[in-house]
């Protein structure tokens, strides 16, 4: 069970807050004040956008929604409302700077910690079970991961510190290339998890063919094959919209690789290092992932089918948590938190292997599926239909499973995030999947 008393959710809470805070410190302090405000790249907003932001949503949501609290500083919610402004109109607004974005977020932390040691935790939908803390320490979350895409897209020295690589997975040479998932019905979706945010919601059924799915993701080695076999220059592999993208910005790899003499480099937080091939690959766009599907005499997983290899154990027929069970993930589970800031090769996270035998579903990079983002029957906007409701359509595709920049909070076999098909910056690869033959169940 999840633990519905109180003082344990506090815990978890207070954990999950302090865990972003502390993440977020990192990103923000770790470049000079020139650089918190310049914008990196027109798709990303200036660091002190985010951070101020960050802090905004906190002070709305557990100060204002849930104990009832007058505005700290009301002139700032429009500059901060993220509808209201696109990104790279962002670094024109007037900004906090950042001595004041910091001590805005560390003044409305202050306060929310005084609320959640007052609070029940239980009663009103948006406190039971601690739900907005769990939200906004996800939300925040999210915005690292933002902002750790602005640090990859920023131009010159490394500025974090480089953490120790994943390790190496010894059993990857023996491993199936693929794994049969039976068809029939699964669970998918939850009504149970107490954080699970609205788009993830309800649990309901459905019926799958069988299929096959790719045991790990694809890795480097593999789509330089695709590369080599000249995939960028085959209109026939490519939707006719991906294809123009390729025409218009001559795309001849993945966002922030180069080809030097005979060696292909990737640029890794202000490092240049050699593309290492046991990697998933990653920074994608959808279209790319779609063409080298096709150029394999594959496709790509559905949702439904994606969250069917992740989360359906065929002995109990119940939907997991995670691939590996359900309990919360450790390191040894799966590569989340920005331990890395590296995707470990593939293979890797034997023990957080589904009980199908696939891996790395969960960390390591977002899989890119088939499936447009679209609501789940008996779908209800909560707490506001900005965060998924008005996405929802054929304009934004799924990722599935999370990224090495994702924290646990923000994480499980449910969780769905969503991008335009086009995006490259994102921490995103993914697997392929292929129909069952007749008869194979
Ligand atoms: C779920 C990652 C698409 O970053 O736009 C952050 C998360 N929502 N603030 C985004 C989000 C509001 C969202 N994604
Ligand atoms: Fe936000």
């Amino acid at each position: 069970g999840q633990g519905s008393d109180p003082e344990q959710l506090r815990k978890r809470a207070l954990q999950a807050l302090t865990t972003a805070r502390e993440r977020t410190a990192t990103l923000t302090s770790c470049v000079d004040d020139a650089e918190l405000t310049a914008q990196h790249s027109p798709l990303m907003s200036p660091l002190v956008w985010d951070l101020a932001h960050i802090g905004n949503q906190e002070e709305q949501w557990l100060l204002r929604a849930v104990a009832g609290r007058e505005a700290l500083r009301p002139e700032i919610d429009s500059v901060y409302d993220a509808f209201e402004h696109p990104r790279a109109a962002r670094p024109t607004l007037p900004l906090l700077p950042p001595a004041q974005a910091r001590s805005y977020a560390a003044d409305v932390r202050g306060r929310v910690l005084d609320v959640l040691e007052r609070s029940p935790l239980r009663g009103e939908p948006l406190v039971d079970a601690a739900f907005a803390f769990g939200m906004i320490a996800q939300h925040e979350q999210q915005h690292d991961e933002t902002m750790l895409i602005t640090h990859q897209l920023r131009r010159g020295p490394a500025a974090l510190t480089a953490p120790e690589p994943p390790r190496a997975p010894a059993d990857a040479a023996r491993l199936p290339a693929d794994v049969l998932v039976p068809g029939g019905e699964f669970t998918m979706g939850t009504s149970a998890e107490p954080w699970a945010l609205d788009n993830e919601r309800p649990a309901h059924r459905r019926t799958l063919d069988a299929f096959h799915i790719d045991s790990v993701p694809v890795s480097n080695g593999a789509y330089l094959r695709f590369i080599e076999d000249g995939g960028y220059a085959e209109p026939r592999w490519w939707h006719p919209h991906g294809w123009a993208l390729v025409r218009e910005h001559t795309l001849t790899a993945p966002l922030f690789w180069r080809r030097d003499g005979g060696e292909w480099l990737r640029r890794r937080f202000g490092v240049l290092e050699p593309v290492p091939l046991d990697e998933p690959v990653f920074h994608v766009s959808w279209y790319e992932a779609d063409a080298y599907a096709r150029w394999a005499g594959r496709r790509l997983p559905t949702e439904a089918e994606w969250e069917k290899a992740a989360r359906f154990d065929p002995a109990s027929g119940r939907s997991l948590r995670y691939p590996w069970g359900d309990a919360d993930p450790t390191p040894e589970h799966a590569n989340l938190g920005q331990r890395h800031l590296r995707p470990a090769p593939v293979g890797g996270y034997p023990l957080g292997a589904s009980p199908l035998g696939v891996r790395q579903l969960i960390g390591d990079v977002w899989e890119w599926t088939a499936s447009d983002f679209l609501p789940y029957p008996g779908f209800v906007a909560f707490p506001y239909p900005e965060y998924s409701q008005v996405f929802f359509g054929d304009a934004h595709k799924v990722l599935r499973g999370g990224s090495f920049a994702v924290d646990s909070v923000a994480c499980r076999g449910t969780f769905r995030n969503w991008d335009l098909p086009m995006r490259r910056q994102i921490f995103a690869g993914f697997r392929t999947a292929r129909d069952a033959q007749p008869g194979q169940r």
